[in-house]
This record gives C-alpha cells, structure tokens and sequence, in this order.
C-alpha cells in the first residue's frame, strides 16, 4: 500500500484514507493506493463494505492539475486515467461509502459517484468545476451527476462548475445521508448497515434522465444561457453536449463522447490560458524575498481618508470582512454623500437577494462616518483615497504620520504617484505602502499593492493576507509611474485613439476587442472609467512630456467640450438613461476636424491591426515592466489585466497570450509598427533578446530582471 492512500479495518469495516495533501489530489499513485485497498478489502473475508475517506482538511479536490500539463505538452501520455478505478470501485464485491468533508470536486466527485453510496458532512461542498479550467468533467461525471440529479441540475453544475453545499446535494439525491458529528464514525455505522446489501449502480439508474421533449427544453435554455453568459468559451458546450448524450446513449457509449469532448478542450488553447490562469492566481501570492512565516499585523480596525468613489468603496470591502472603519470627510455634505452611495450600493444587493437586509444593516453598522480624526489613534490601518495630487497626499501622510499608532499601516490608493515621495512625507516610510483598489473598489477584485523601496516585509506580508480577508487577489508591484496595470493601459488607450485619428471606426476599434474577449473596448472603458482623470493626470505630468512625440488628441478635445463619458451622458458615445452607447454626430464631426488638424489622410484599417496594435501596446510595455522588475513574474502582469481589466480568462492575460503567439512573432510585428509609427514603437529590449534567445516571458525569471 503506498503512504498515499492507508488502509485500516475494524469491526467488519475497511477505511481507505487518501493522504496527499493538501487537498488530496488524485495525483499519481493516489488511484493506484485506492484500487490497492480495493483489492486487499475484497480479500479480508472479515469486511463487509468499504468506507473511503480524506486525510486533512478535504475528501478529493480533482484530479491532479499540474498532470495536464505533461499530457498536453506530450512530455506524458494521457493513460486510462481514472477507468480502472472508477470500475473497481462499481464492482467492488464489497460497497463501497464515500465520506465526504472538505471538498469532493471533478474527480474526487466522480470517484463518489461510482461508490455505492455517498455520505457526509453538511459543511462540505460538491461540484465538477472543470469549465473553470476550460475542460469538463472527464470520469463519468456528465454520466453519473444527471443520473443521482436529474438532467437540469446536471447540466447546471457541469456548464458553470459552482459548488453545491451538502444539504441542497442531499435534498438532490446526490448525498445518501448528512451525518451529524464524526464523519468517519459515522460513515462506518453507515457501511455497517450496508454491508451484504443489495446495490444498485448509479450507471444502471436510468429513472432520472427524463423524456427527449423535457431534455430538449433543458439543453435549448442551457445553451442559451451560455451564449448569453459564457460568451466564446468552449468548455461550457462541451459540456452541454456531454450531459445530453447521458440522455440519447448507453453508458458506454455516453462516456465514449464524454472521453472526446474531454480530450478536445484538454488540448484547446482555452483549457491551457485557464489552467495557467488558476496557478498564476495561486503563485502572485508567492513573494521571493518575503517568505511565507513573515509576521504579520493584526487588522481589526481600520480608517479611510475620503468618501468619494473609490474610499466608499474601500470601507465598504472592510465592513464586508466585518472589520469596523472610521470614513472621513472633509464636509458634512460630501461625508453625507459617501455614506449614502454606500447605502444605496448595499440596498442594491439587497434588493437583489445578494444578501438580507440584517446583513446590510450589521455592515452599515461597521462604518463610522467622521469630519476629524477621531478614531484614527486606534486605527490598524489608514487608508488614503483623495483627489490623484501629490502634494494633498503629502500633507494628509505627514497628517496622520502624527496621530497614527506606530505599528499602524499607512497605505495609499493612489492609482499612478509615487509610493516613495508619499512615503517622505512621513517618519515611518517602512510602514507605507500602496493599496490601489479598482474602480468599483467594492466590485473589482484586483488588489494592486505598491512596493516603497523603505516598504518592510511584515507591511508586505500583512497587505498579501489582508487582500485574502478583503476577497480581493493582492498582486504586488514595483513603484513606478502608473504601477502595472495603468502603465500598461496608458499605451492601450493611446493606441486606440491614434487608430481613430488614423481613419478606424470608433465601433470597428471597441469591436474588435470586444470580439477578442473583453469586457468592453477600449473607447468605451474610457467613457465608463471617465475620459477627465486621464485628462487630470496628464495635465499633472504635462511638464514630462517629450516633445516631438506623438500624443493623442482626441480625449483632450472631448474634456474640453465637457464630454467625460459616461458620467456627463457623453464621451466618445452618446449614452441614454440606460447607458447604453450609440454613436454621436458631434463626435464623428470632431474626429473629422481633428484628422484635418493634423494632416491626417483617414486610412482603411484592418482588424488584424487594430488587434495587434492594441494588444502589443500591452505587451511591449509589459516587457518593459518584467525587465525592470515591477512584476515579479510574467503572470502576475496577466493576473493584474484578468482582475483589473476584463481581459478574458481564456486568453490568459497579454503576457501569456504573447507567448503563446510567440515571442518572434510579437517581435516581427513590433518591429513594423515601430518602422510606421516611430519612436513610441520602440520594441523593449527584453522581447528582442526572449526572441533572439527563442524564450518566453514565463521562462523570464525575476533574477534575471534589473531590479533583482
Ligand atoms: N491539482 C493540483 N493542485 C491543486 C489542486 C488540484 N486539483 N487543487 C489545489 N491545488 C493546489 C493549489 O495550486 C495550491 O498549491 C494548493 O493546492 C492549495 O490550493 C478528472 C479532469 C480545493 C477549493 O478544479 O478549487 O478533476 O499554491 O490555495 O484556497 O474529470 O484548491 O500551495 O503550491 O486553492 O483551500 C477539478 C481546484 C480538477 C479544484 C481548496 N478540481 N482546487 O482551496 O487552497 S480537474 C478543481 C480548488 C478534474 C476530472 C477532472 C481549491 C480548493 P500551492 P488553494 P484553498
């Protein structure tokens, strides 16, 4: 028996455990060490039935994901995967009990599924989240899960991989009993009870599989929900098609087409941006030189200066982790103001049923709004998020330096300024920091924490965890202008106005992107972000500017005829009360005026380009940031623009998207835009030499980068 699965019996009871943490992945040798005590329990004439159970703090999480990586690549052979087991445990002359706590997802359900029975704990979660690696459930899952549950929910749980908490799967018939206290005590009373009983397989149950007219509704919504919600994404369809055949095929037969579909997305460039997407969240939490048993400080209290957008915003995501905030203002008007919007934000959830109306109340209860400093001596935290201007922050820093307690953090939600020049306002820089939420602060997941050269590793190591408690994905940067994720997007903004300016249609230049995966263009991220802050912090870097380079001029002219976007119900698009963008007269005119202006003759452009551009745009920059150090890996770049900036999961994020175009193709491309369109085209040096070297970003170590 190998040390990954033990095997013990007692009373007429054969317990199998799986120990390989930390969340019992069906790694190699796991499935090999089940069907090991398989056999070994069928020759113990003194057991009756089986139970299989997890080690730690969960049942089976999946199969193991750093395995599909081998396979893809070709470095290992796809084998018969879970086959064996999954018949062994069937067949098993003597049943066999799933107990289940923790998780039981993709495999480790599947593997449930083709026990004789199910039972565990009501805190557990089920559920076959393989879409959300962009493959499906690839053992029996879509063949087993509609047979314990139905087709609807079967389909459901297969198209959009949510967990399932243990009472509703019981309600389904999914789990056979919720057992109170100790799981495994009472999962061997209850195969004591089974023992030398009748069983029914779940692949021989066919009563729950309905009639082709009810199925034929069923699959019609499914598929049309994914077109609505899961818009370009392979795996959901597949899995659609996979549950159906449960319901036109024999078993066989069903997991037959259950095994091709699995394999088509397994190799699809989806599966693979997705897989690497679900480490890479995993990995940005990985700081080299800040390691893991770093001390961290308490948060149980924290204070924000500014109740505008972005501080109303942030003190709702610490009352929502139920940490008590002090919210100050500076008026009484715009203190009732914040206040308010935060009201209405959660009245909206509410109203929603995203949660009750005593958790609104127990929430609103956490925020102290304030016109003076009270509260803040005791504060843990003090979060600074006013006006993007260097000397305000400077003075509220030296402010605050005064009255804050010393192991207080002071952080910074400036989007664009240095962490360091706001750090020398004060006498603690070790413990200032950047905590640059997204827009909205409460909704956006991204975390973007600001490295000051002075910033101490406990400040770090507290800001990562915090980001955890906050439920956001905490990614930590390097101090330069605009960080990672605005850095990059600078260029991406510039480039689609310049293709504008250069004859493209502002729909063809949000189209494209929007084809390509994103959330919304770029013309229309503007209006909604608001064209006037980039106006702001343009005028703020004015003096910076290098003459003779091309700037854009459009969003320059639609501030100064007052169009913000959005908020003012106009910027590069009309909007109705719905804020639903239709092009303006006004607009097409100035972009005519501007060409002109600027001796521009207006050009055909292809799709291609304006793709390339945009996207390249992004990348060349975000070499730029690799070879300087302000990421720490390739991945954290493409977790920022995932969590920041509605680039599609599916595409991985720019950087990974580039490797996987390849680096000489980036280049050669880079490299013809630079010929057309001059100096701000100038290839980072780092994709020259990954080209020239044929390496990826992914294979660029931190070391390697000028910062290290
Ligand atoms: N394979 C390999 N490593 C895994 C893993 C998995 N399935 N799940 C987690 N890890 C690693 C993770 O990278 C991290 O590593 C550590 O474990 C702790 O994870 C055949 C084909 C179970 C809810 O998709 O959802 O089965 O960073 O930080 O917050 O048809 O892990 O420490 O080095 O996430 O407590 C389907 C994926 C697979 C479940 C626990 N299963 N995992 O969350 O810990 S495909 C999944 C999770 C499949 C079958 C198909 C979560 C969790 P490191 P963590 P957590």
């Amino acid at each position: 028996m190998s040390d990954l699965v033990i095997y013990s019996s007692a009373n007429g009871v054969a317990v199998l455990t799986v120990n390989n943490p930390p969340v019992n992945a069906l790694s190699p040798g796991v499935p090999e060490g089940i069907l090991d005590g398989l056999q070994k329990a069928a020759q113990d004439p003194s057991v009756g039935a089986v139970v299989l159970i997890g080690g730690g703090r969960s049942f089976i999480a999946g199969a193991d994901i750093k395995e599909f990586g081998k396979i893809t690549s070709g470095e290992k052979k796809r084998g018969v995967g879970l086959a064996p087991l999954l018949a062994a445990l069937e067949d098993s002359p003597k049943p066999v009990v799933a107990a289940i706590h923790g998780q039981a997802f993709g495999g480790g359900l599947e593997v449930a599924m083709a026990c004789a029975y199910r039972v565990a704990i009501d805190a557990a979660n089920v559920g076959q989240p393989e879409v959300k690696l962009g493959i499906i459930p690839g053992a029996g899952g879509t063949q087993r899960l509609p047979r314990l549950v139905g087709v609807e929910k079967a389909v459901a749980m297969c198209q959009f991989g949510d967990p399932v908490k243990v009472p509703a799967a019981h309600a389904l018939g999914l789990i056979d009993a919720v057992l109170e206290g100790g799981l495994l005590e009472g999962a061997i009373a209850f195969a004591q009870g089974i023992a030398g009983k009748p069983v029914r397989r779940v692949r021989d149950r066919n009563e729950k599989l309905g009639t082709a007219a009810e199925n034929a509704a069923i699959f019609a919504a499914a598929r049309d929900a994914a077109a609505k919600r899961q818009r370009a994404l392979m795996a959901p369809l597949a899995a659609i098609q996979a549950v159906e055949a449960a319901t036109t095929l024999p078993f066989e037969d069903g997991i037959k087409e259950e095994g091709r579909l699995f394999q088509e997305c397994l190799f699809s460039s989806q599966s693979k941006a997705m897989i690497h997407v679900f480490f890479g969240e995993r990995t940005v939490a990985k700081i080299p030189d800040v390691p893991k048993e770093t001390a961290v400080f308490p948060i149980r209290s924290a204070a924000i200066i500014g109740a505008g957008t972005m501080g109303g915003g942030i003190a709702m995501n610490y009352a929502n982790a139920g940490i008590p905030v002090v919210l100050k203002e500076t008026s009484q008007a715009a203190l009732d103001k914040g206040v308010a919007t935060i009201r209405k934000n959660y009245a909206n959830s509410v109203a929603k049923g995203r949660f009750s109306q005593e958790t609104m109340d127990r929430r609103m209860a956490l925020i102290t709004p304030t016109l003076s400093y009270d509260g803040f001596a005791d504060a843990d935290i003090i979060v600074e998020a006013v006006f993007e201007g260097m000397a305000l922050k400077k003075e509220i820093f030296a402010e605050v330096d005064a009255i804050a307690k010393s192991d207080c953090i002071l952080a910074s939600n400036t989007s664009t300024l240095s962490i360091d020049e706001i750090a020398s306002a004060t006498k603690r820089p070790h413990m200032v920091i950047g905590h640059h939420f997204f827009s909205p602060a409460n909704v956006m997941r991204l975390l973007e924490i600001v490295r000051g050269k002075s910033t101490s590793k406990e400040v770090i190591a507290t800001s990562m965890a915090l980001a955890k408690t906050l439920g956001k994905i905490g990614v930590l940067v390097g101090n330069c202008r605009g960080f990672v994720g605005n850095r990059m997007f600078g260029p991406y903004r510039r480039e689609a106005q310049f293709l504008v300016e250069e004859g493209a249609d502002i729909e063809a230049v949000d189209r494209v992107m929007y084809d390509f995966g994103m959330a919304m263009g770029p013309l229309q991220v503007g209006d909604l972000a608001g064209l006037d802050v980039g106006w702001r912090i343009r005028k703020e870097f004015r003096h910076l500017e290098v003459p003779g380079v091309r700037k854009p001029l459009l969003e320059d002219r639609l501030c100064e005829m007052g169009r913000y976007g959005q908020k003012t119900l106009g910027g590069w698009y009309a909007y109705d009360e719905n804020r639903r963008p239709k092009r303006d007269p006004m607009v097409e005119e100035l972009i005519v005026k501007v060409r002109e202006q600027a001796g521009i003759t207006p050009r055909a452009i292809s799709e291609d380009e304006i793709r390339d551009r945009l996207l390249y745009a992004l990348v060349n920059e975000g070499a730029r940031i690799l070879e300087e150090g302000m990421a720490l890996r390739s991945v954290d770049i493409d977790i920022i623009y995932l969590n920041g900036y509605g680039f599609p999961p599916h595409r991985g994020g720019p950087m990974f998207h580039a490797d996987i175009t390849g680096i000489g193709k980036v280049y050669e491309r880079i490299q013809e835009f630079h010929q057309q369109h001059g100096p701000l085209w100038t290839p980072a040096p780092l994709i020259e030499r990954l080209a020239r070297e044929g390496r990826t970003f992914a294979g660029f170590p931190y070391q390697e980068s000028t910062h290290a």
